[in-house]
């Protein structure tokens, strides 16, 4: 009976149907999903910080309302995706209690400082552009609302994207010293960016299992060089420099080839000792606990109109 529900639920992935919370779903495939979509929503919401720290410093108008917008939208999509897992049958609770409490994980590219004003331009230019070219990869998986989730999601950050290379390219034509700025702030968020893509193919352990599953459309690997080949021209066009030697166009590969990864300041990251994973952790405990009031508040006055409706 069991390996009957298995081959129908993969005959189903295979022909591209989608699959929706009601159907029958092996338990490592539901496991697998929570798994990646919390860690996806965590990011959003941890994601929320680097770039808060230059709300308060934003250099006019325009640009605040910009990065006030975009820091929104990320929230947003942090809840679209806890409500997507949750039709999962785990609740959003749990999710969140698990990041508390350092069991969570989320996208290691978070635990890297917002230095400089041209570092907003470079998260929304190279983390955001990472961002959605997996996400478009994702939109086009095998479970129904997480792709649902990643088309909205998708939307709203080309706009994330846009924000950001248009802030850089104003710097990019502005003083010698904005400049400086510019290139100093992609020299370090570089790296950091393809690392967002996870481990190469030969050591992902998920990726196997999670292609078969389509939960995965493509590959780290794939993926990864798809962002670098789109990337590269950008960065020509912005007259600056990928702080890489080995980058070069292939010819015969009809890609860029692109230097080795430090995969071992990938593992220090995840492990929770890169530069900013302590305040990361403090700030949305912090965050949690100023909350309780609003919380507490709400489930009395919920609780009293239950009561009232009762009599
Ligand atoms: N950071 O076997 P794989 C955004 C972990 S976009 C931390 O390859 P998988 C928008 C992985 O979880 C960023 N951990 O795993 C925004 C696994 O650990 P586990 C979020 C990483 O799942 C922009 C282990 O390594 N996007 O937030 C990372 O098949 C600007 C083995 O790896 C998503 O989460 C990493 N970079 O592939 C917001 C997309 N890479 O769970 C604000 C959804 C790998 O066994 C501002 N996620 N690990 O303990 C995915 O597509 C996949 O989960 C991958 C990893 C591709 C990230």
């Amino acid at each position: 009976e069991q390996a009957k529900l298995e081959a129908r639920f993969q005959q189903m992935v295979d022909d591209d149907i989608k699959i929706e919370p009601q159907d029958w779903m092996p338990d490592a495939y539901r496991k697998t999903l929570v798994r990646q979509m919390s860690q996806h929503a965590h990011s959003e919401v941890i994601g929320m910080q680097p770039e808060g720290n230059w709300l308060t410093r934003a250099p006019s108008l325009r640009r605040k309302v910009i990065l006030l917008a975009k820091i929104q939208d990320e929230g947003g999509h942090g809840l679209y995706i806890y409500s997507a897992a949750e039709t999962l049958g785990t609740s959003r609770e749990d999710m969140c209690k698990a990041l508390r409490d350092g069991k969570a994980k989320y996208s290691s590219i978070f635990n890297y400082p917002a230095l400089t004003w041209a570092d907003i331009g470079t998260i929304g230019w190279l983390v955001d552009g990472a961002a959605i070219t997996n996400q478009v990869a994702l939109s086009k998986g095998s479970y129904g609302p997480y792709c649902r989730a990643m088309i909205r999601i998708c939307k709203e950050e080309s706009f994330h994207q846009r924000q950001g290379y248009e802030l850089l390219l104003s710097l990019s034509k502005g003083t010698a010293e904005q400049k400086a700025m510019l290139q100093d702030s992609v020299n370090r968020f570089w790296w950091p960016s393809l690392m967002m893509f996870g481990p190469n193919d030969a050591d992902s352990p998920h990726s196997a299992q999670s292609m078969k599953w389509k939960i995965k459309k493509k590959s780290n690997d794939q993926l990864r060089q798809e962002f670098i080949d789109a990337t590269v021209p950008q960065a020509e066009f912005l007259g600056i420099t990928l702080p890489d030697p080995d980058l070069k166009w292939n010819e015969e590969r009809g890609h860029y080839d692109y230097g080795e990864i430090d995969w071992e300041e990938f593992a220090h990251v995840i492990k929770g000792n890169g530069p900013c994973n302590k305040q990361r952790a403090a700030a949305y405990i912090k965050a949690h606990e100023d909350g309780t009031w609003v919380r507490e508040a709400a489930n009395a006055y919920a609780a009293k109109h239950a009561a009232q409706a009762a009599e």
